[in-house]
């Protein structure tokens, strides 16, 4: 059985989000702002194809690709950089390369027990992320 990502997840922890945010050049008054958000993703998973949706009181960002079709990304209302994008799956992880200006940039989804899991990275520095089932 492969794994399924689908459902409504809240995030509830967020380990260096802001050393995530300043490599992607995110200005002050923004990361005061998305530091406090509590997120959540809602994951549509069908064969292939994925949406990932996450939503918050201040911005959202709709994420939405089939495994191994590179695409490009436009990261609105995150950092607004263009990247080409390919998520693959590496055993039971998603993982994103995210090609573009910044180097070092992309992610990897997992569960973990009955959480989701999920680190972005750019350049040096390294968020870590997990939510819970709404
Ligand atoms: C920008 C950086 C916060 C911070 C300002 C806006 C959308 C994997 C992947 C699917 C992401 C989320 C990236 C968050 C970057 C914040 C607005 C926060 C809510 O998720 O699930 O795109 O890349």
């Amino acid at each position: 059985m492969p794994v399924d990502f689908s459902g409504t997840w809240n995030l509830t922890s967020n380990d260096n989000f802001e050393g995530y945010m300043l490599a992607l050049g995110i200005d002050f008054a923004t990361r005061k702002i998305a530091k406090m958000l509590k997120p959540q993703k809602v994951i549509k998973q069908d064969g292939d194809s994925f949406s990932i949706h996450t939503t918050s009181t201040f911005r959202d960002y709709l994420l939405q690709f089939k495994i191994g079709e590179e695409f490009e990304e436009d990261n609105k209302g995150l950092d607004n950089r263009k990247c080409k994008s390919l998520v693959t799956w590496d055993n039971d992880k998603l993982v994103c390369v995210q090609t573009g200006e910044k180097k070092n940039r992309g992610w990897t989804h997992w569960i973990e027990g009955d959480d989701l899991h999920l680190e972005l990275h750019c350049e040096n520095q390294v968020c870590k992320q997990i939510y819970k089932r709404a």
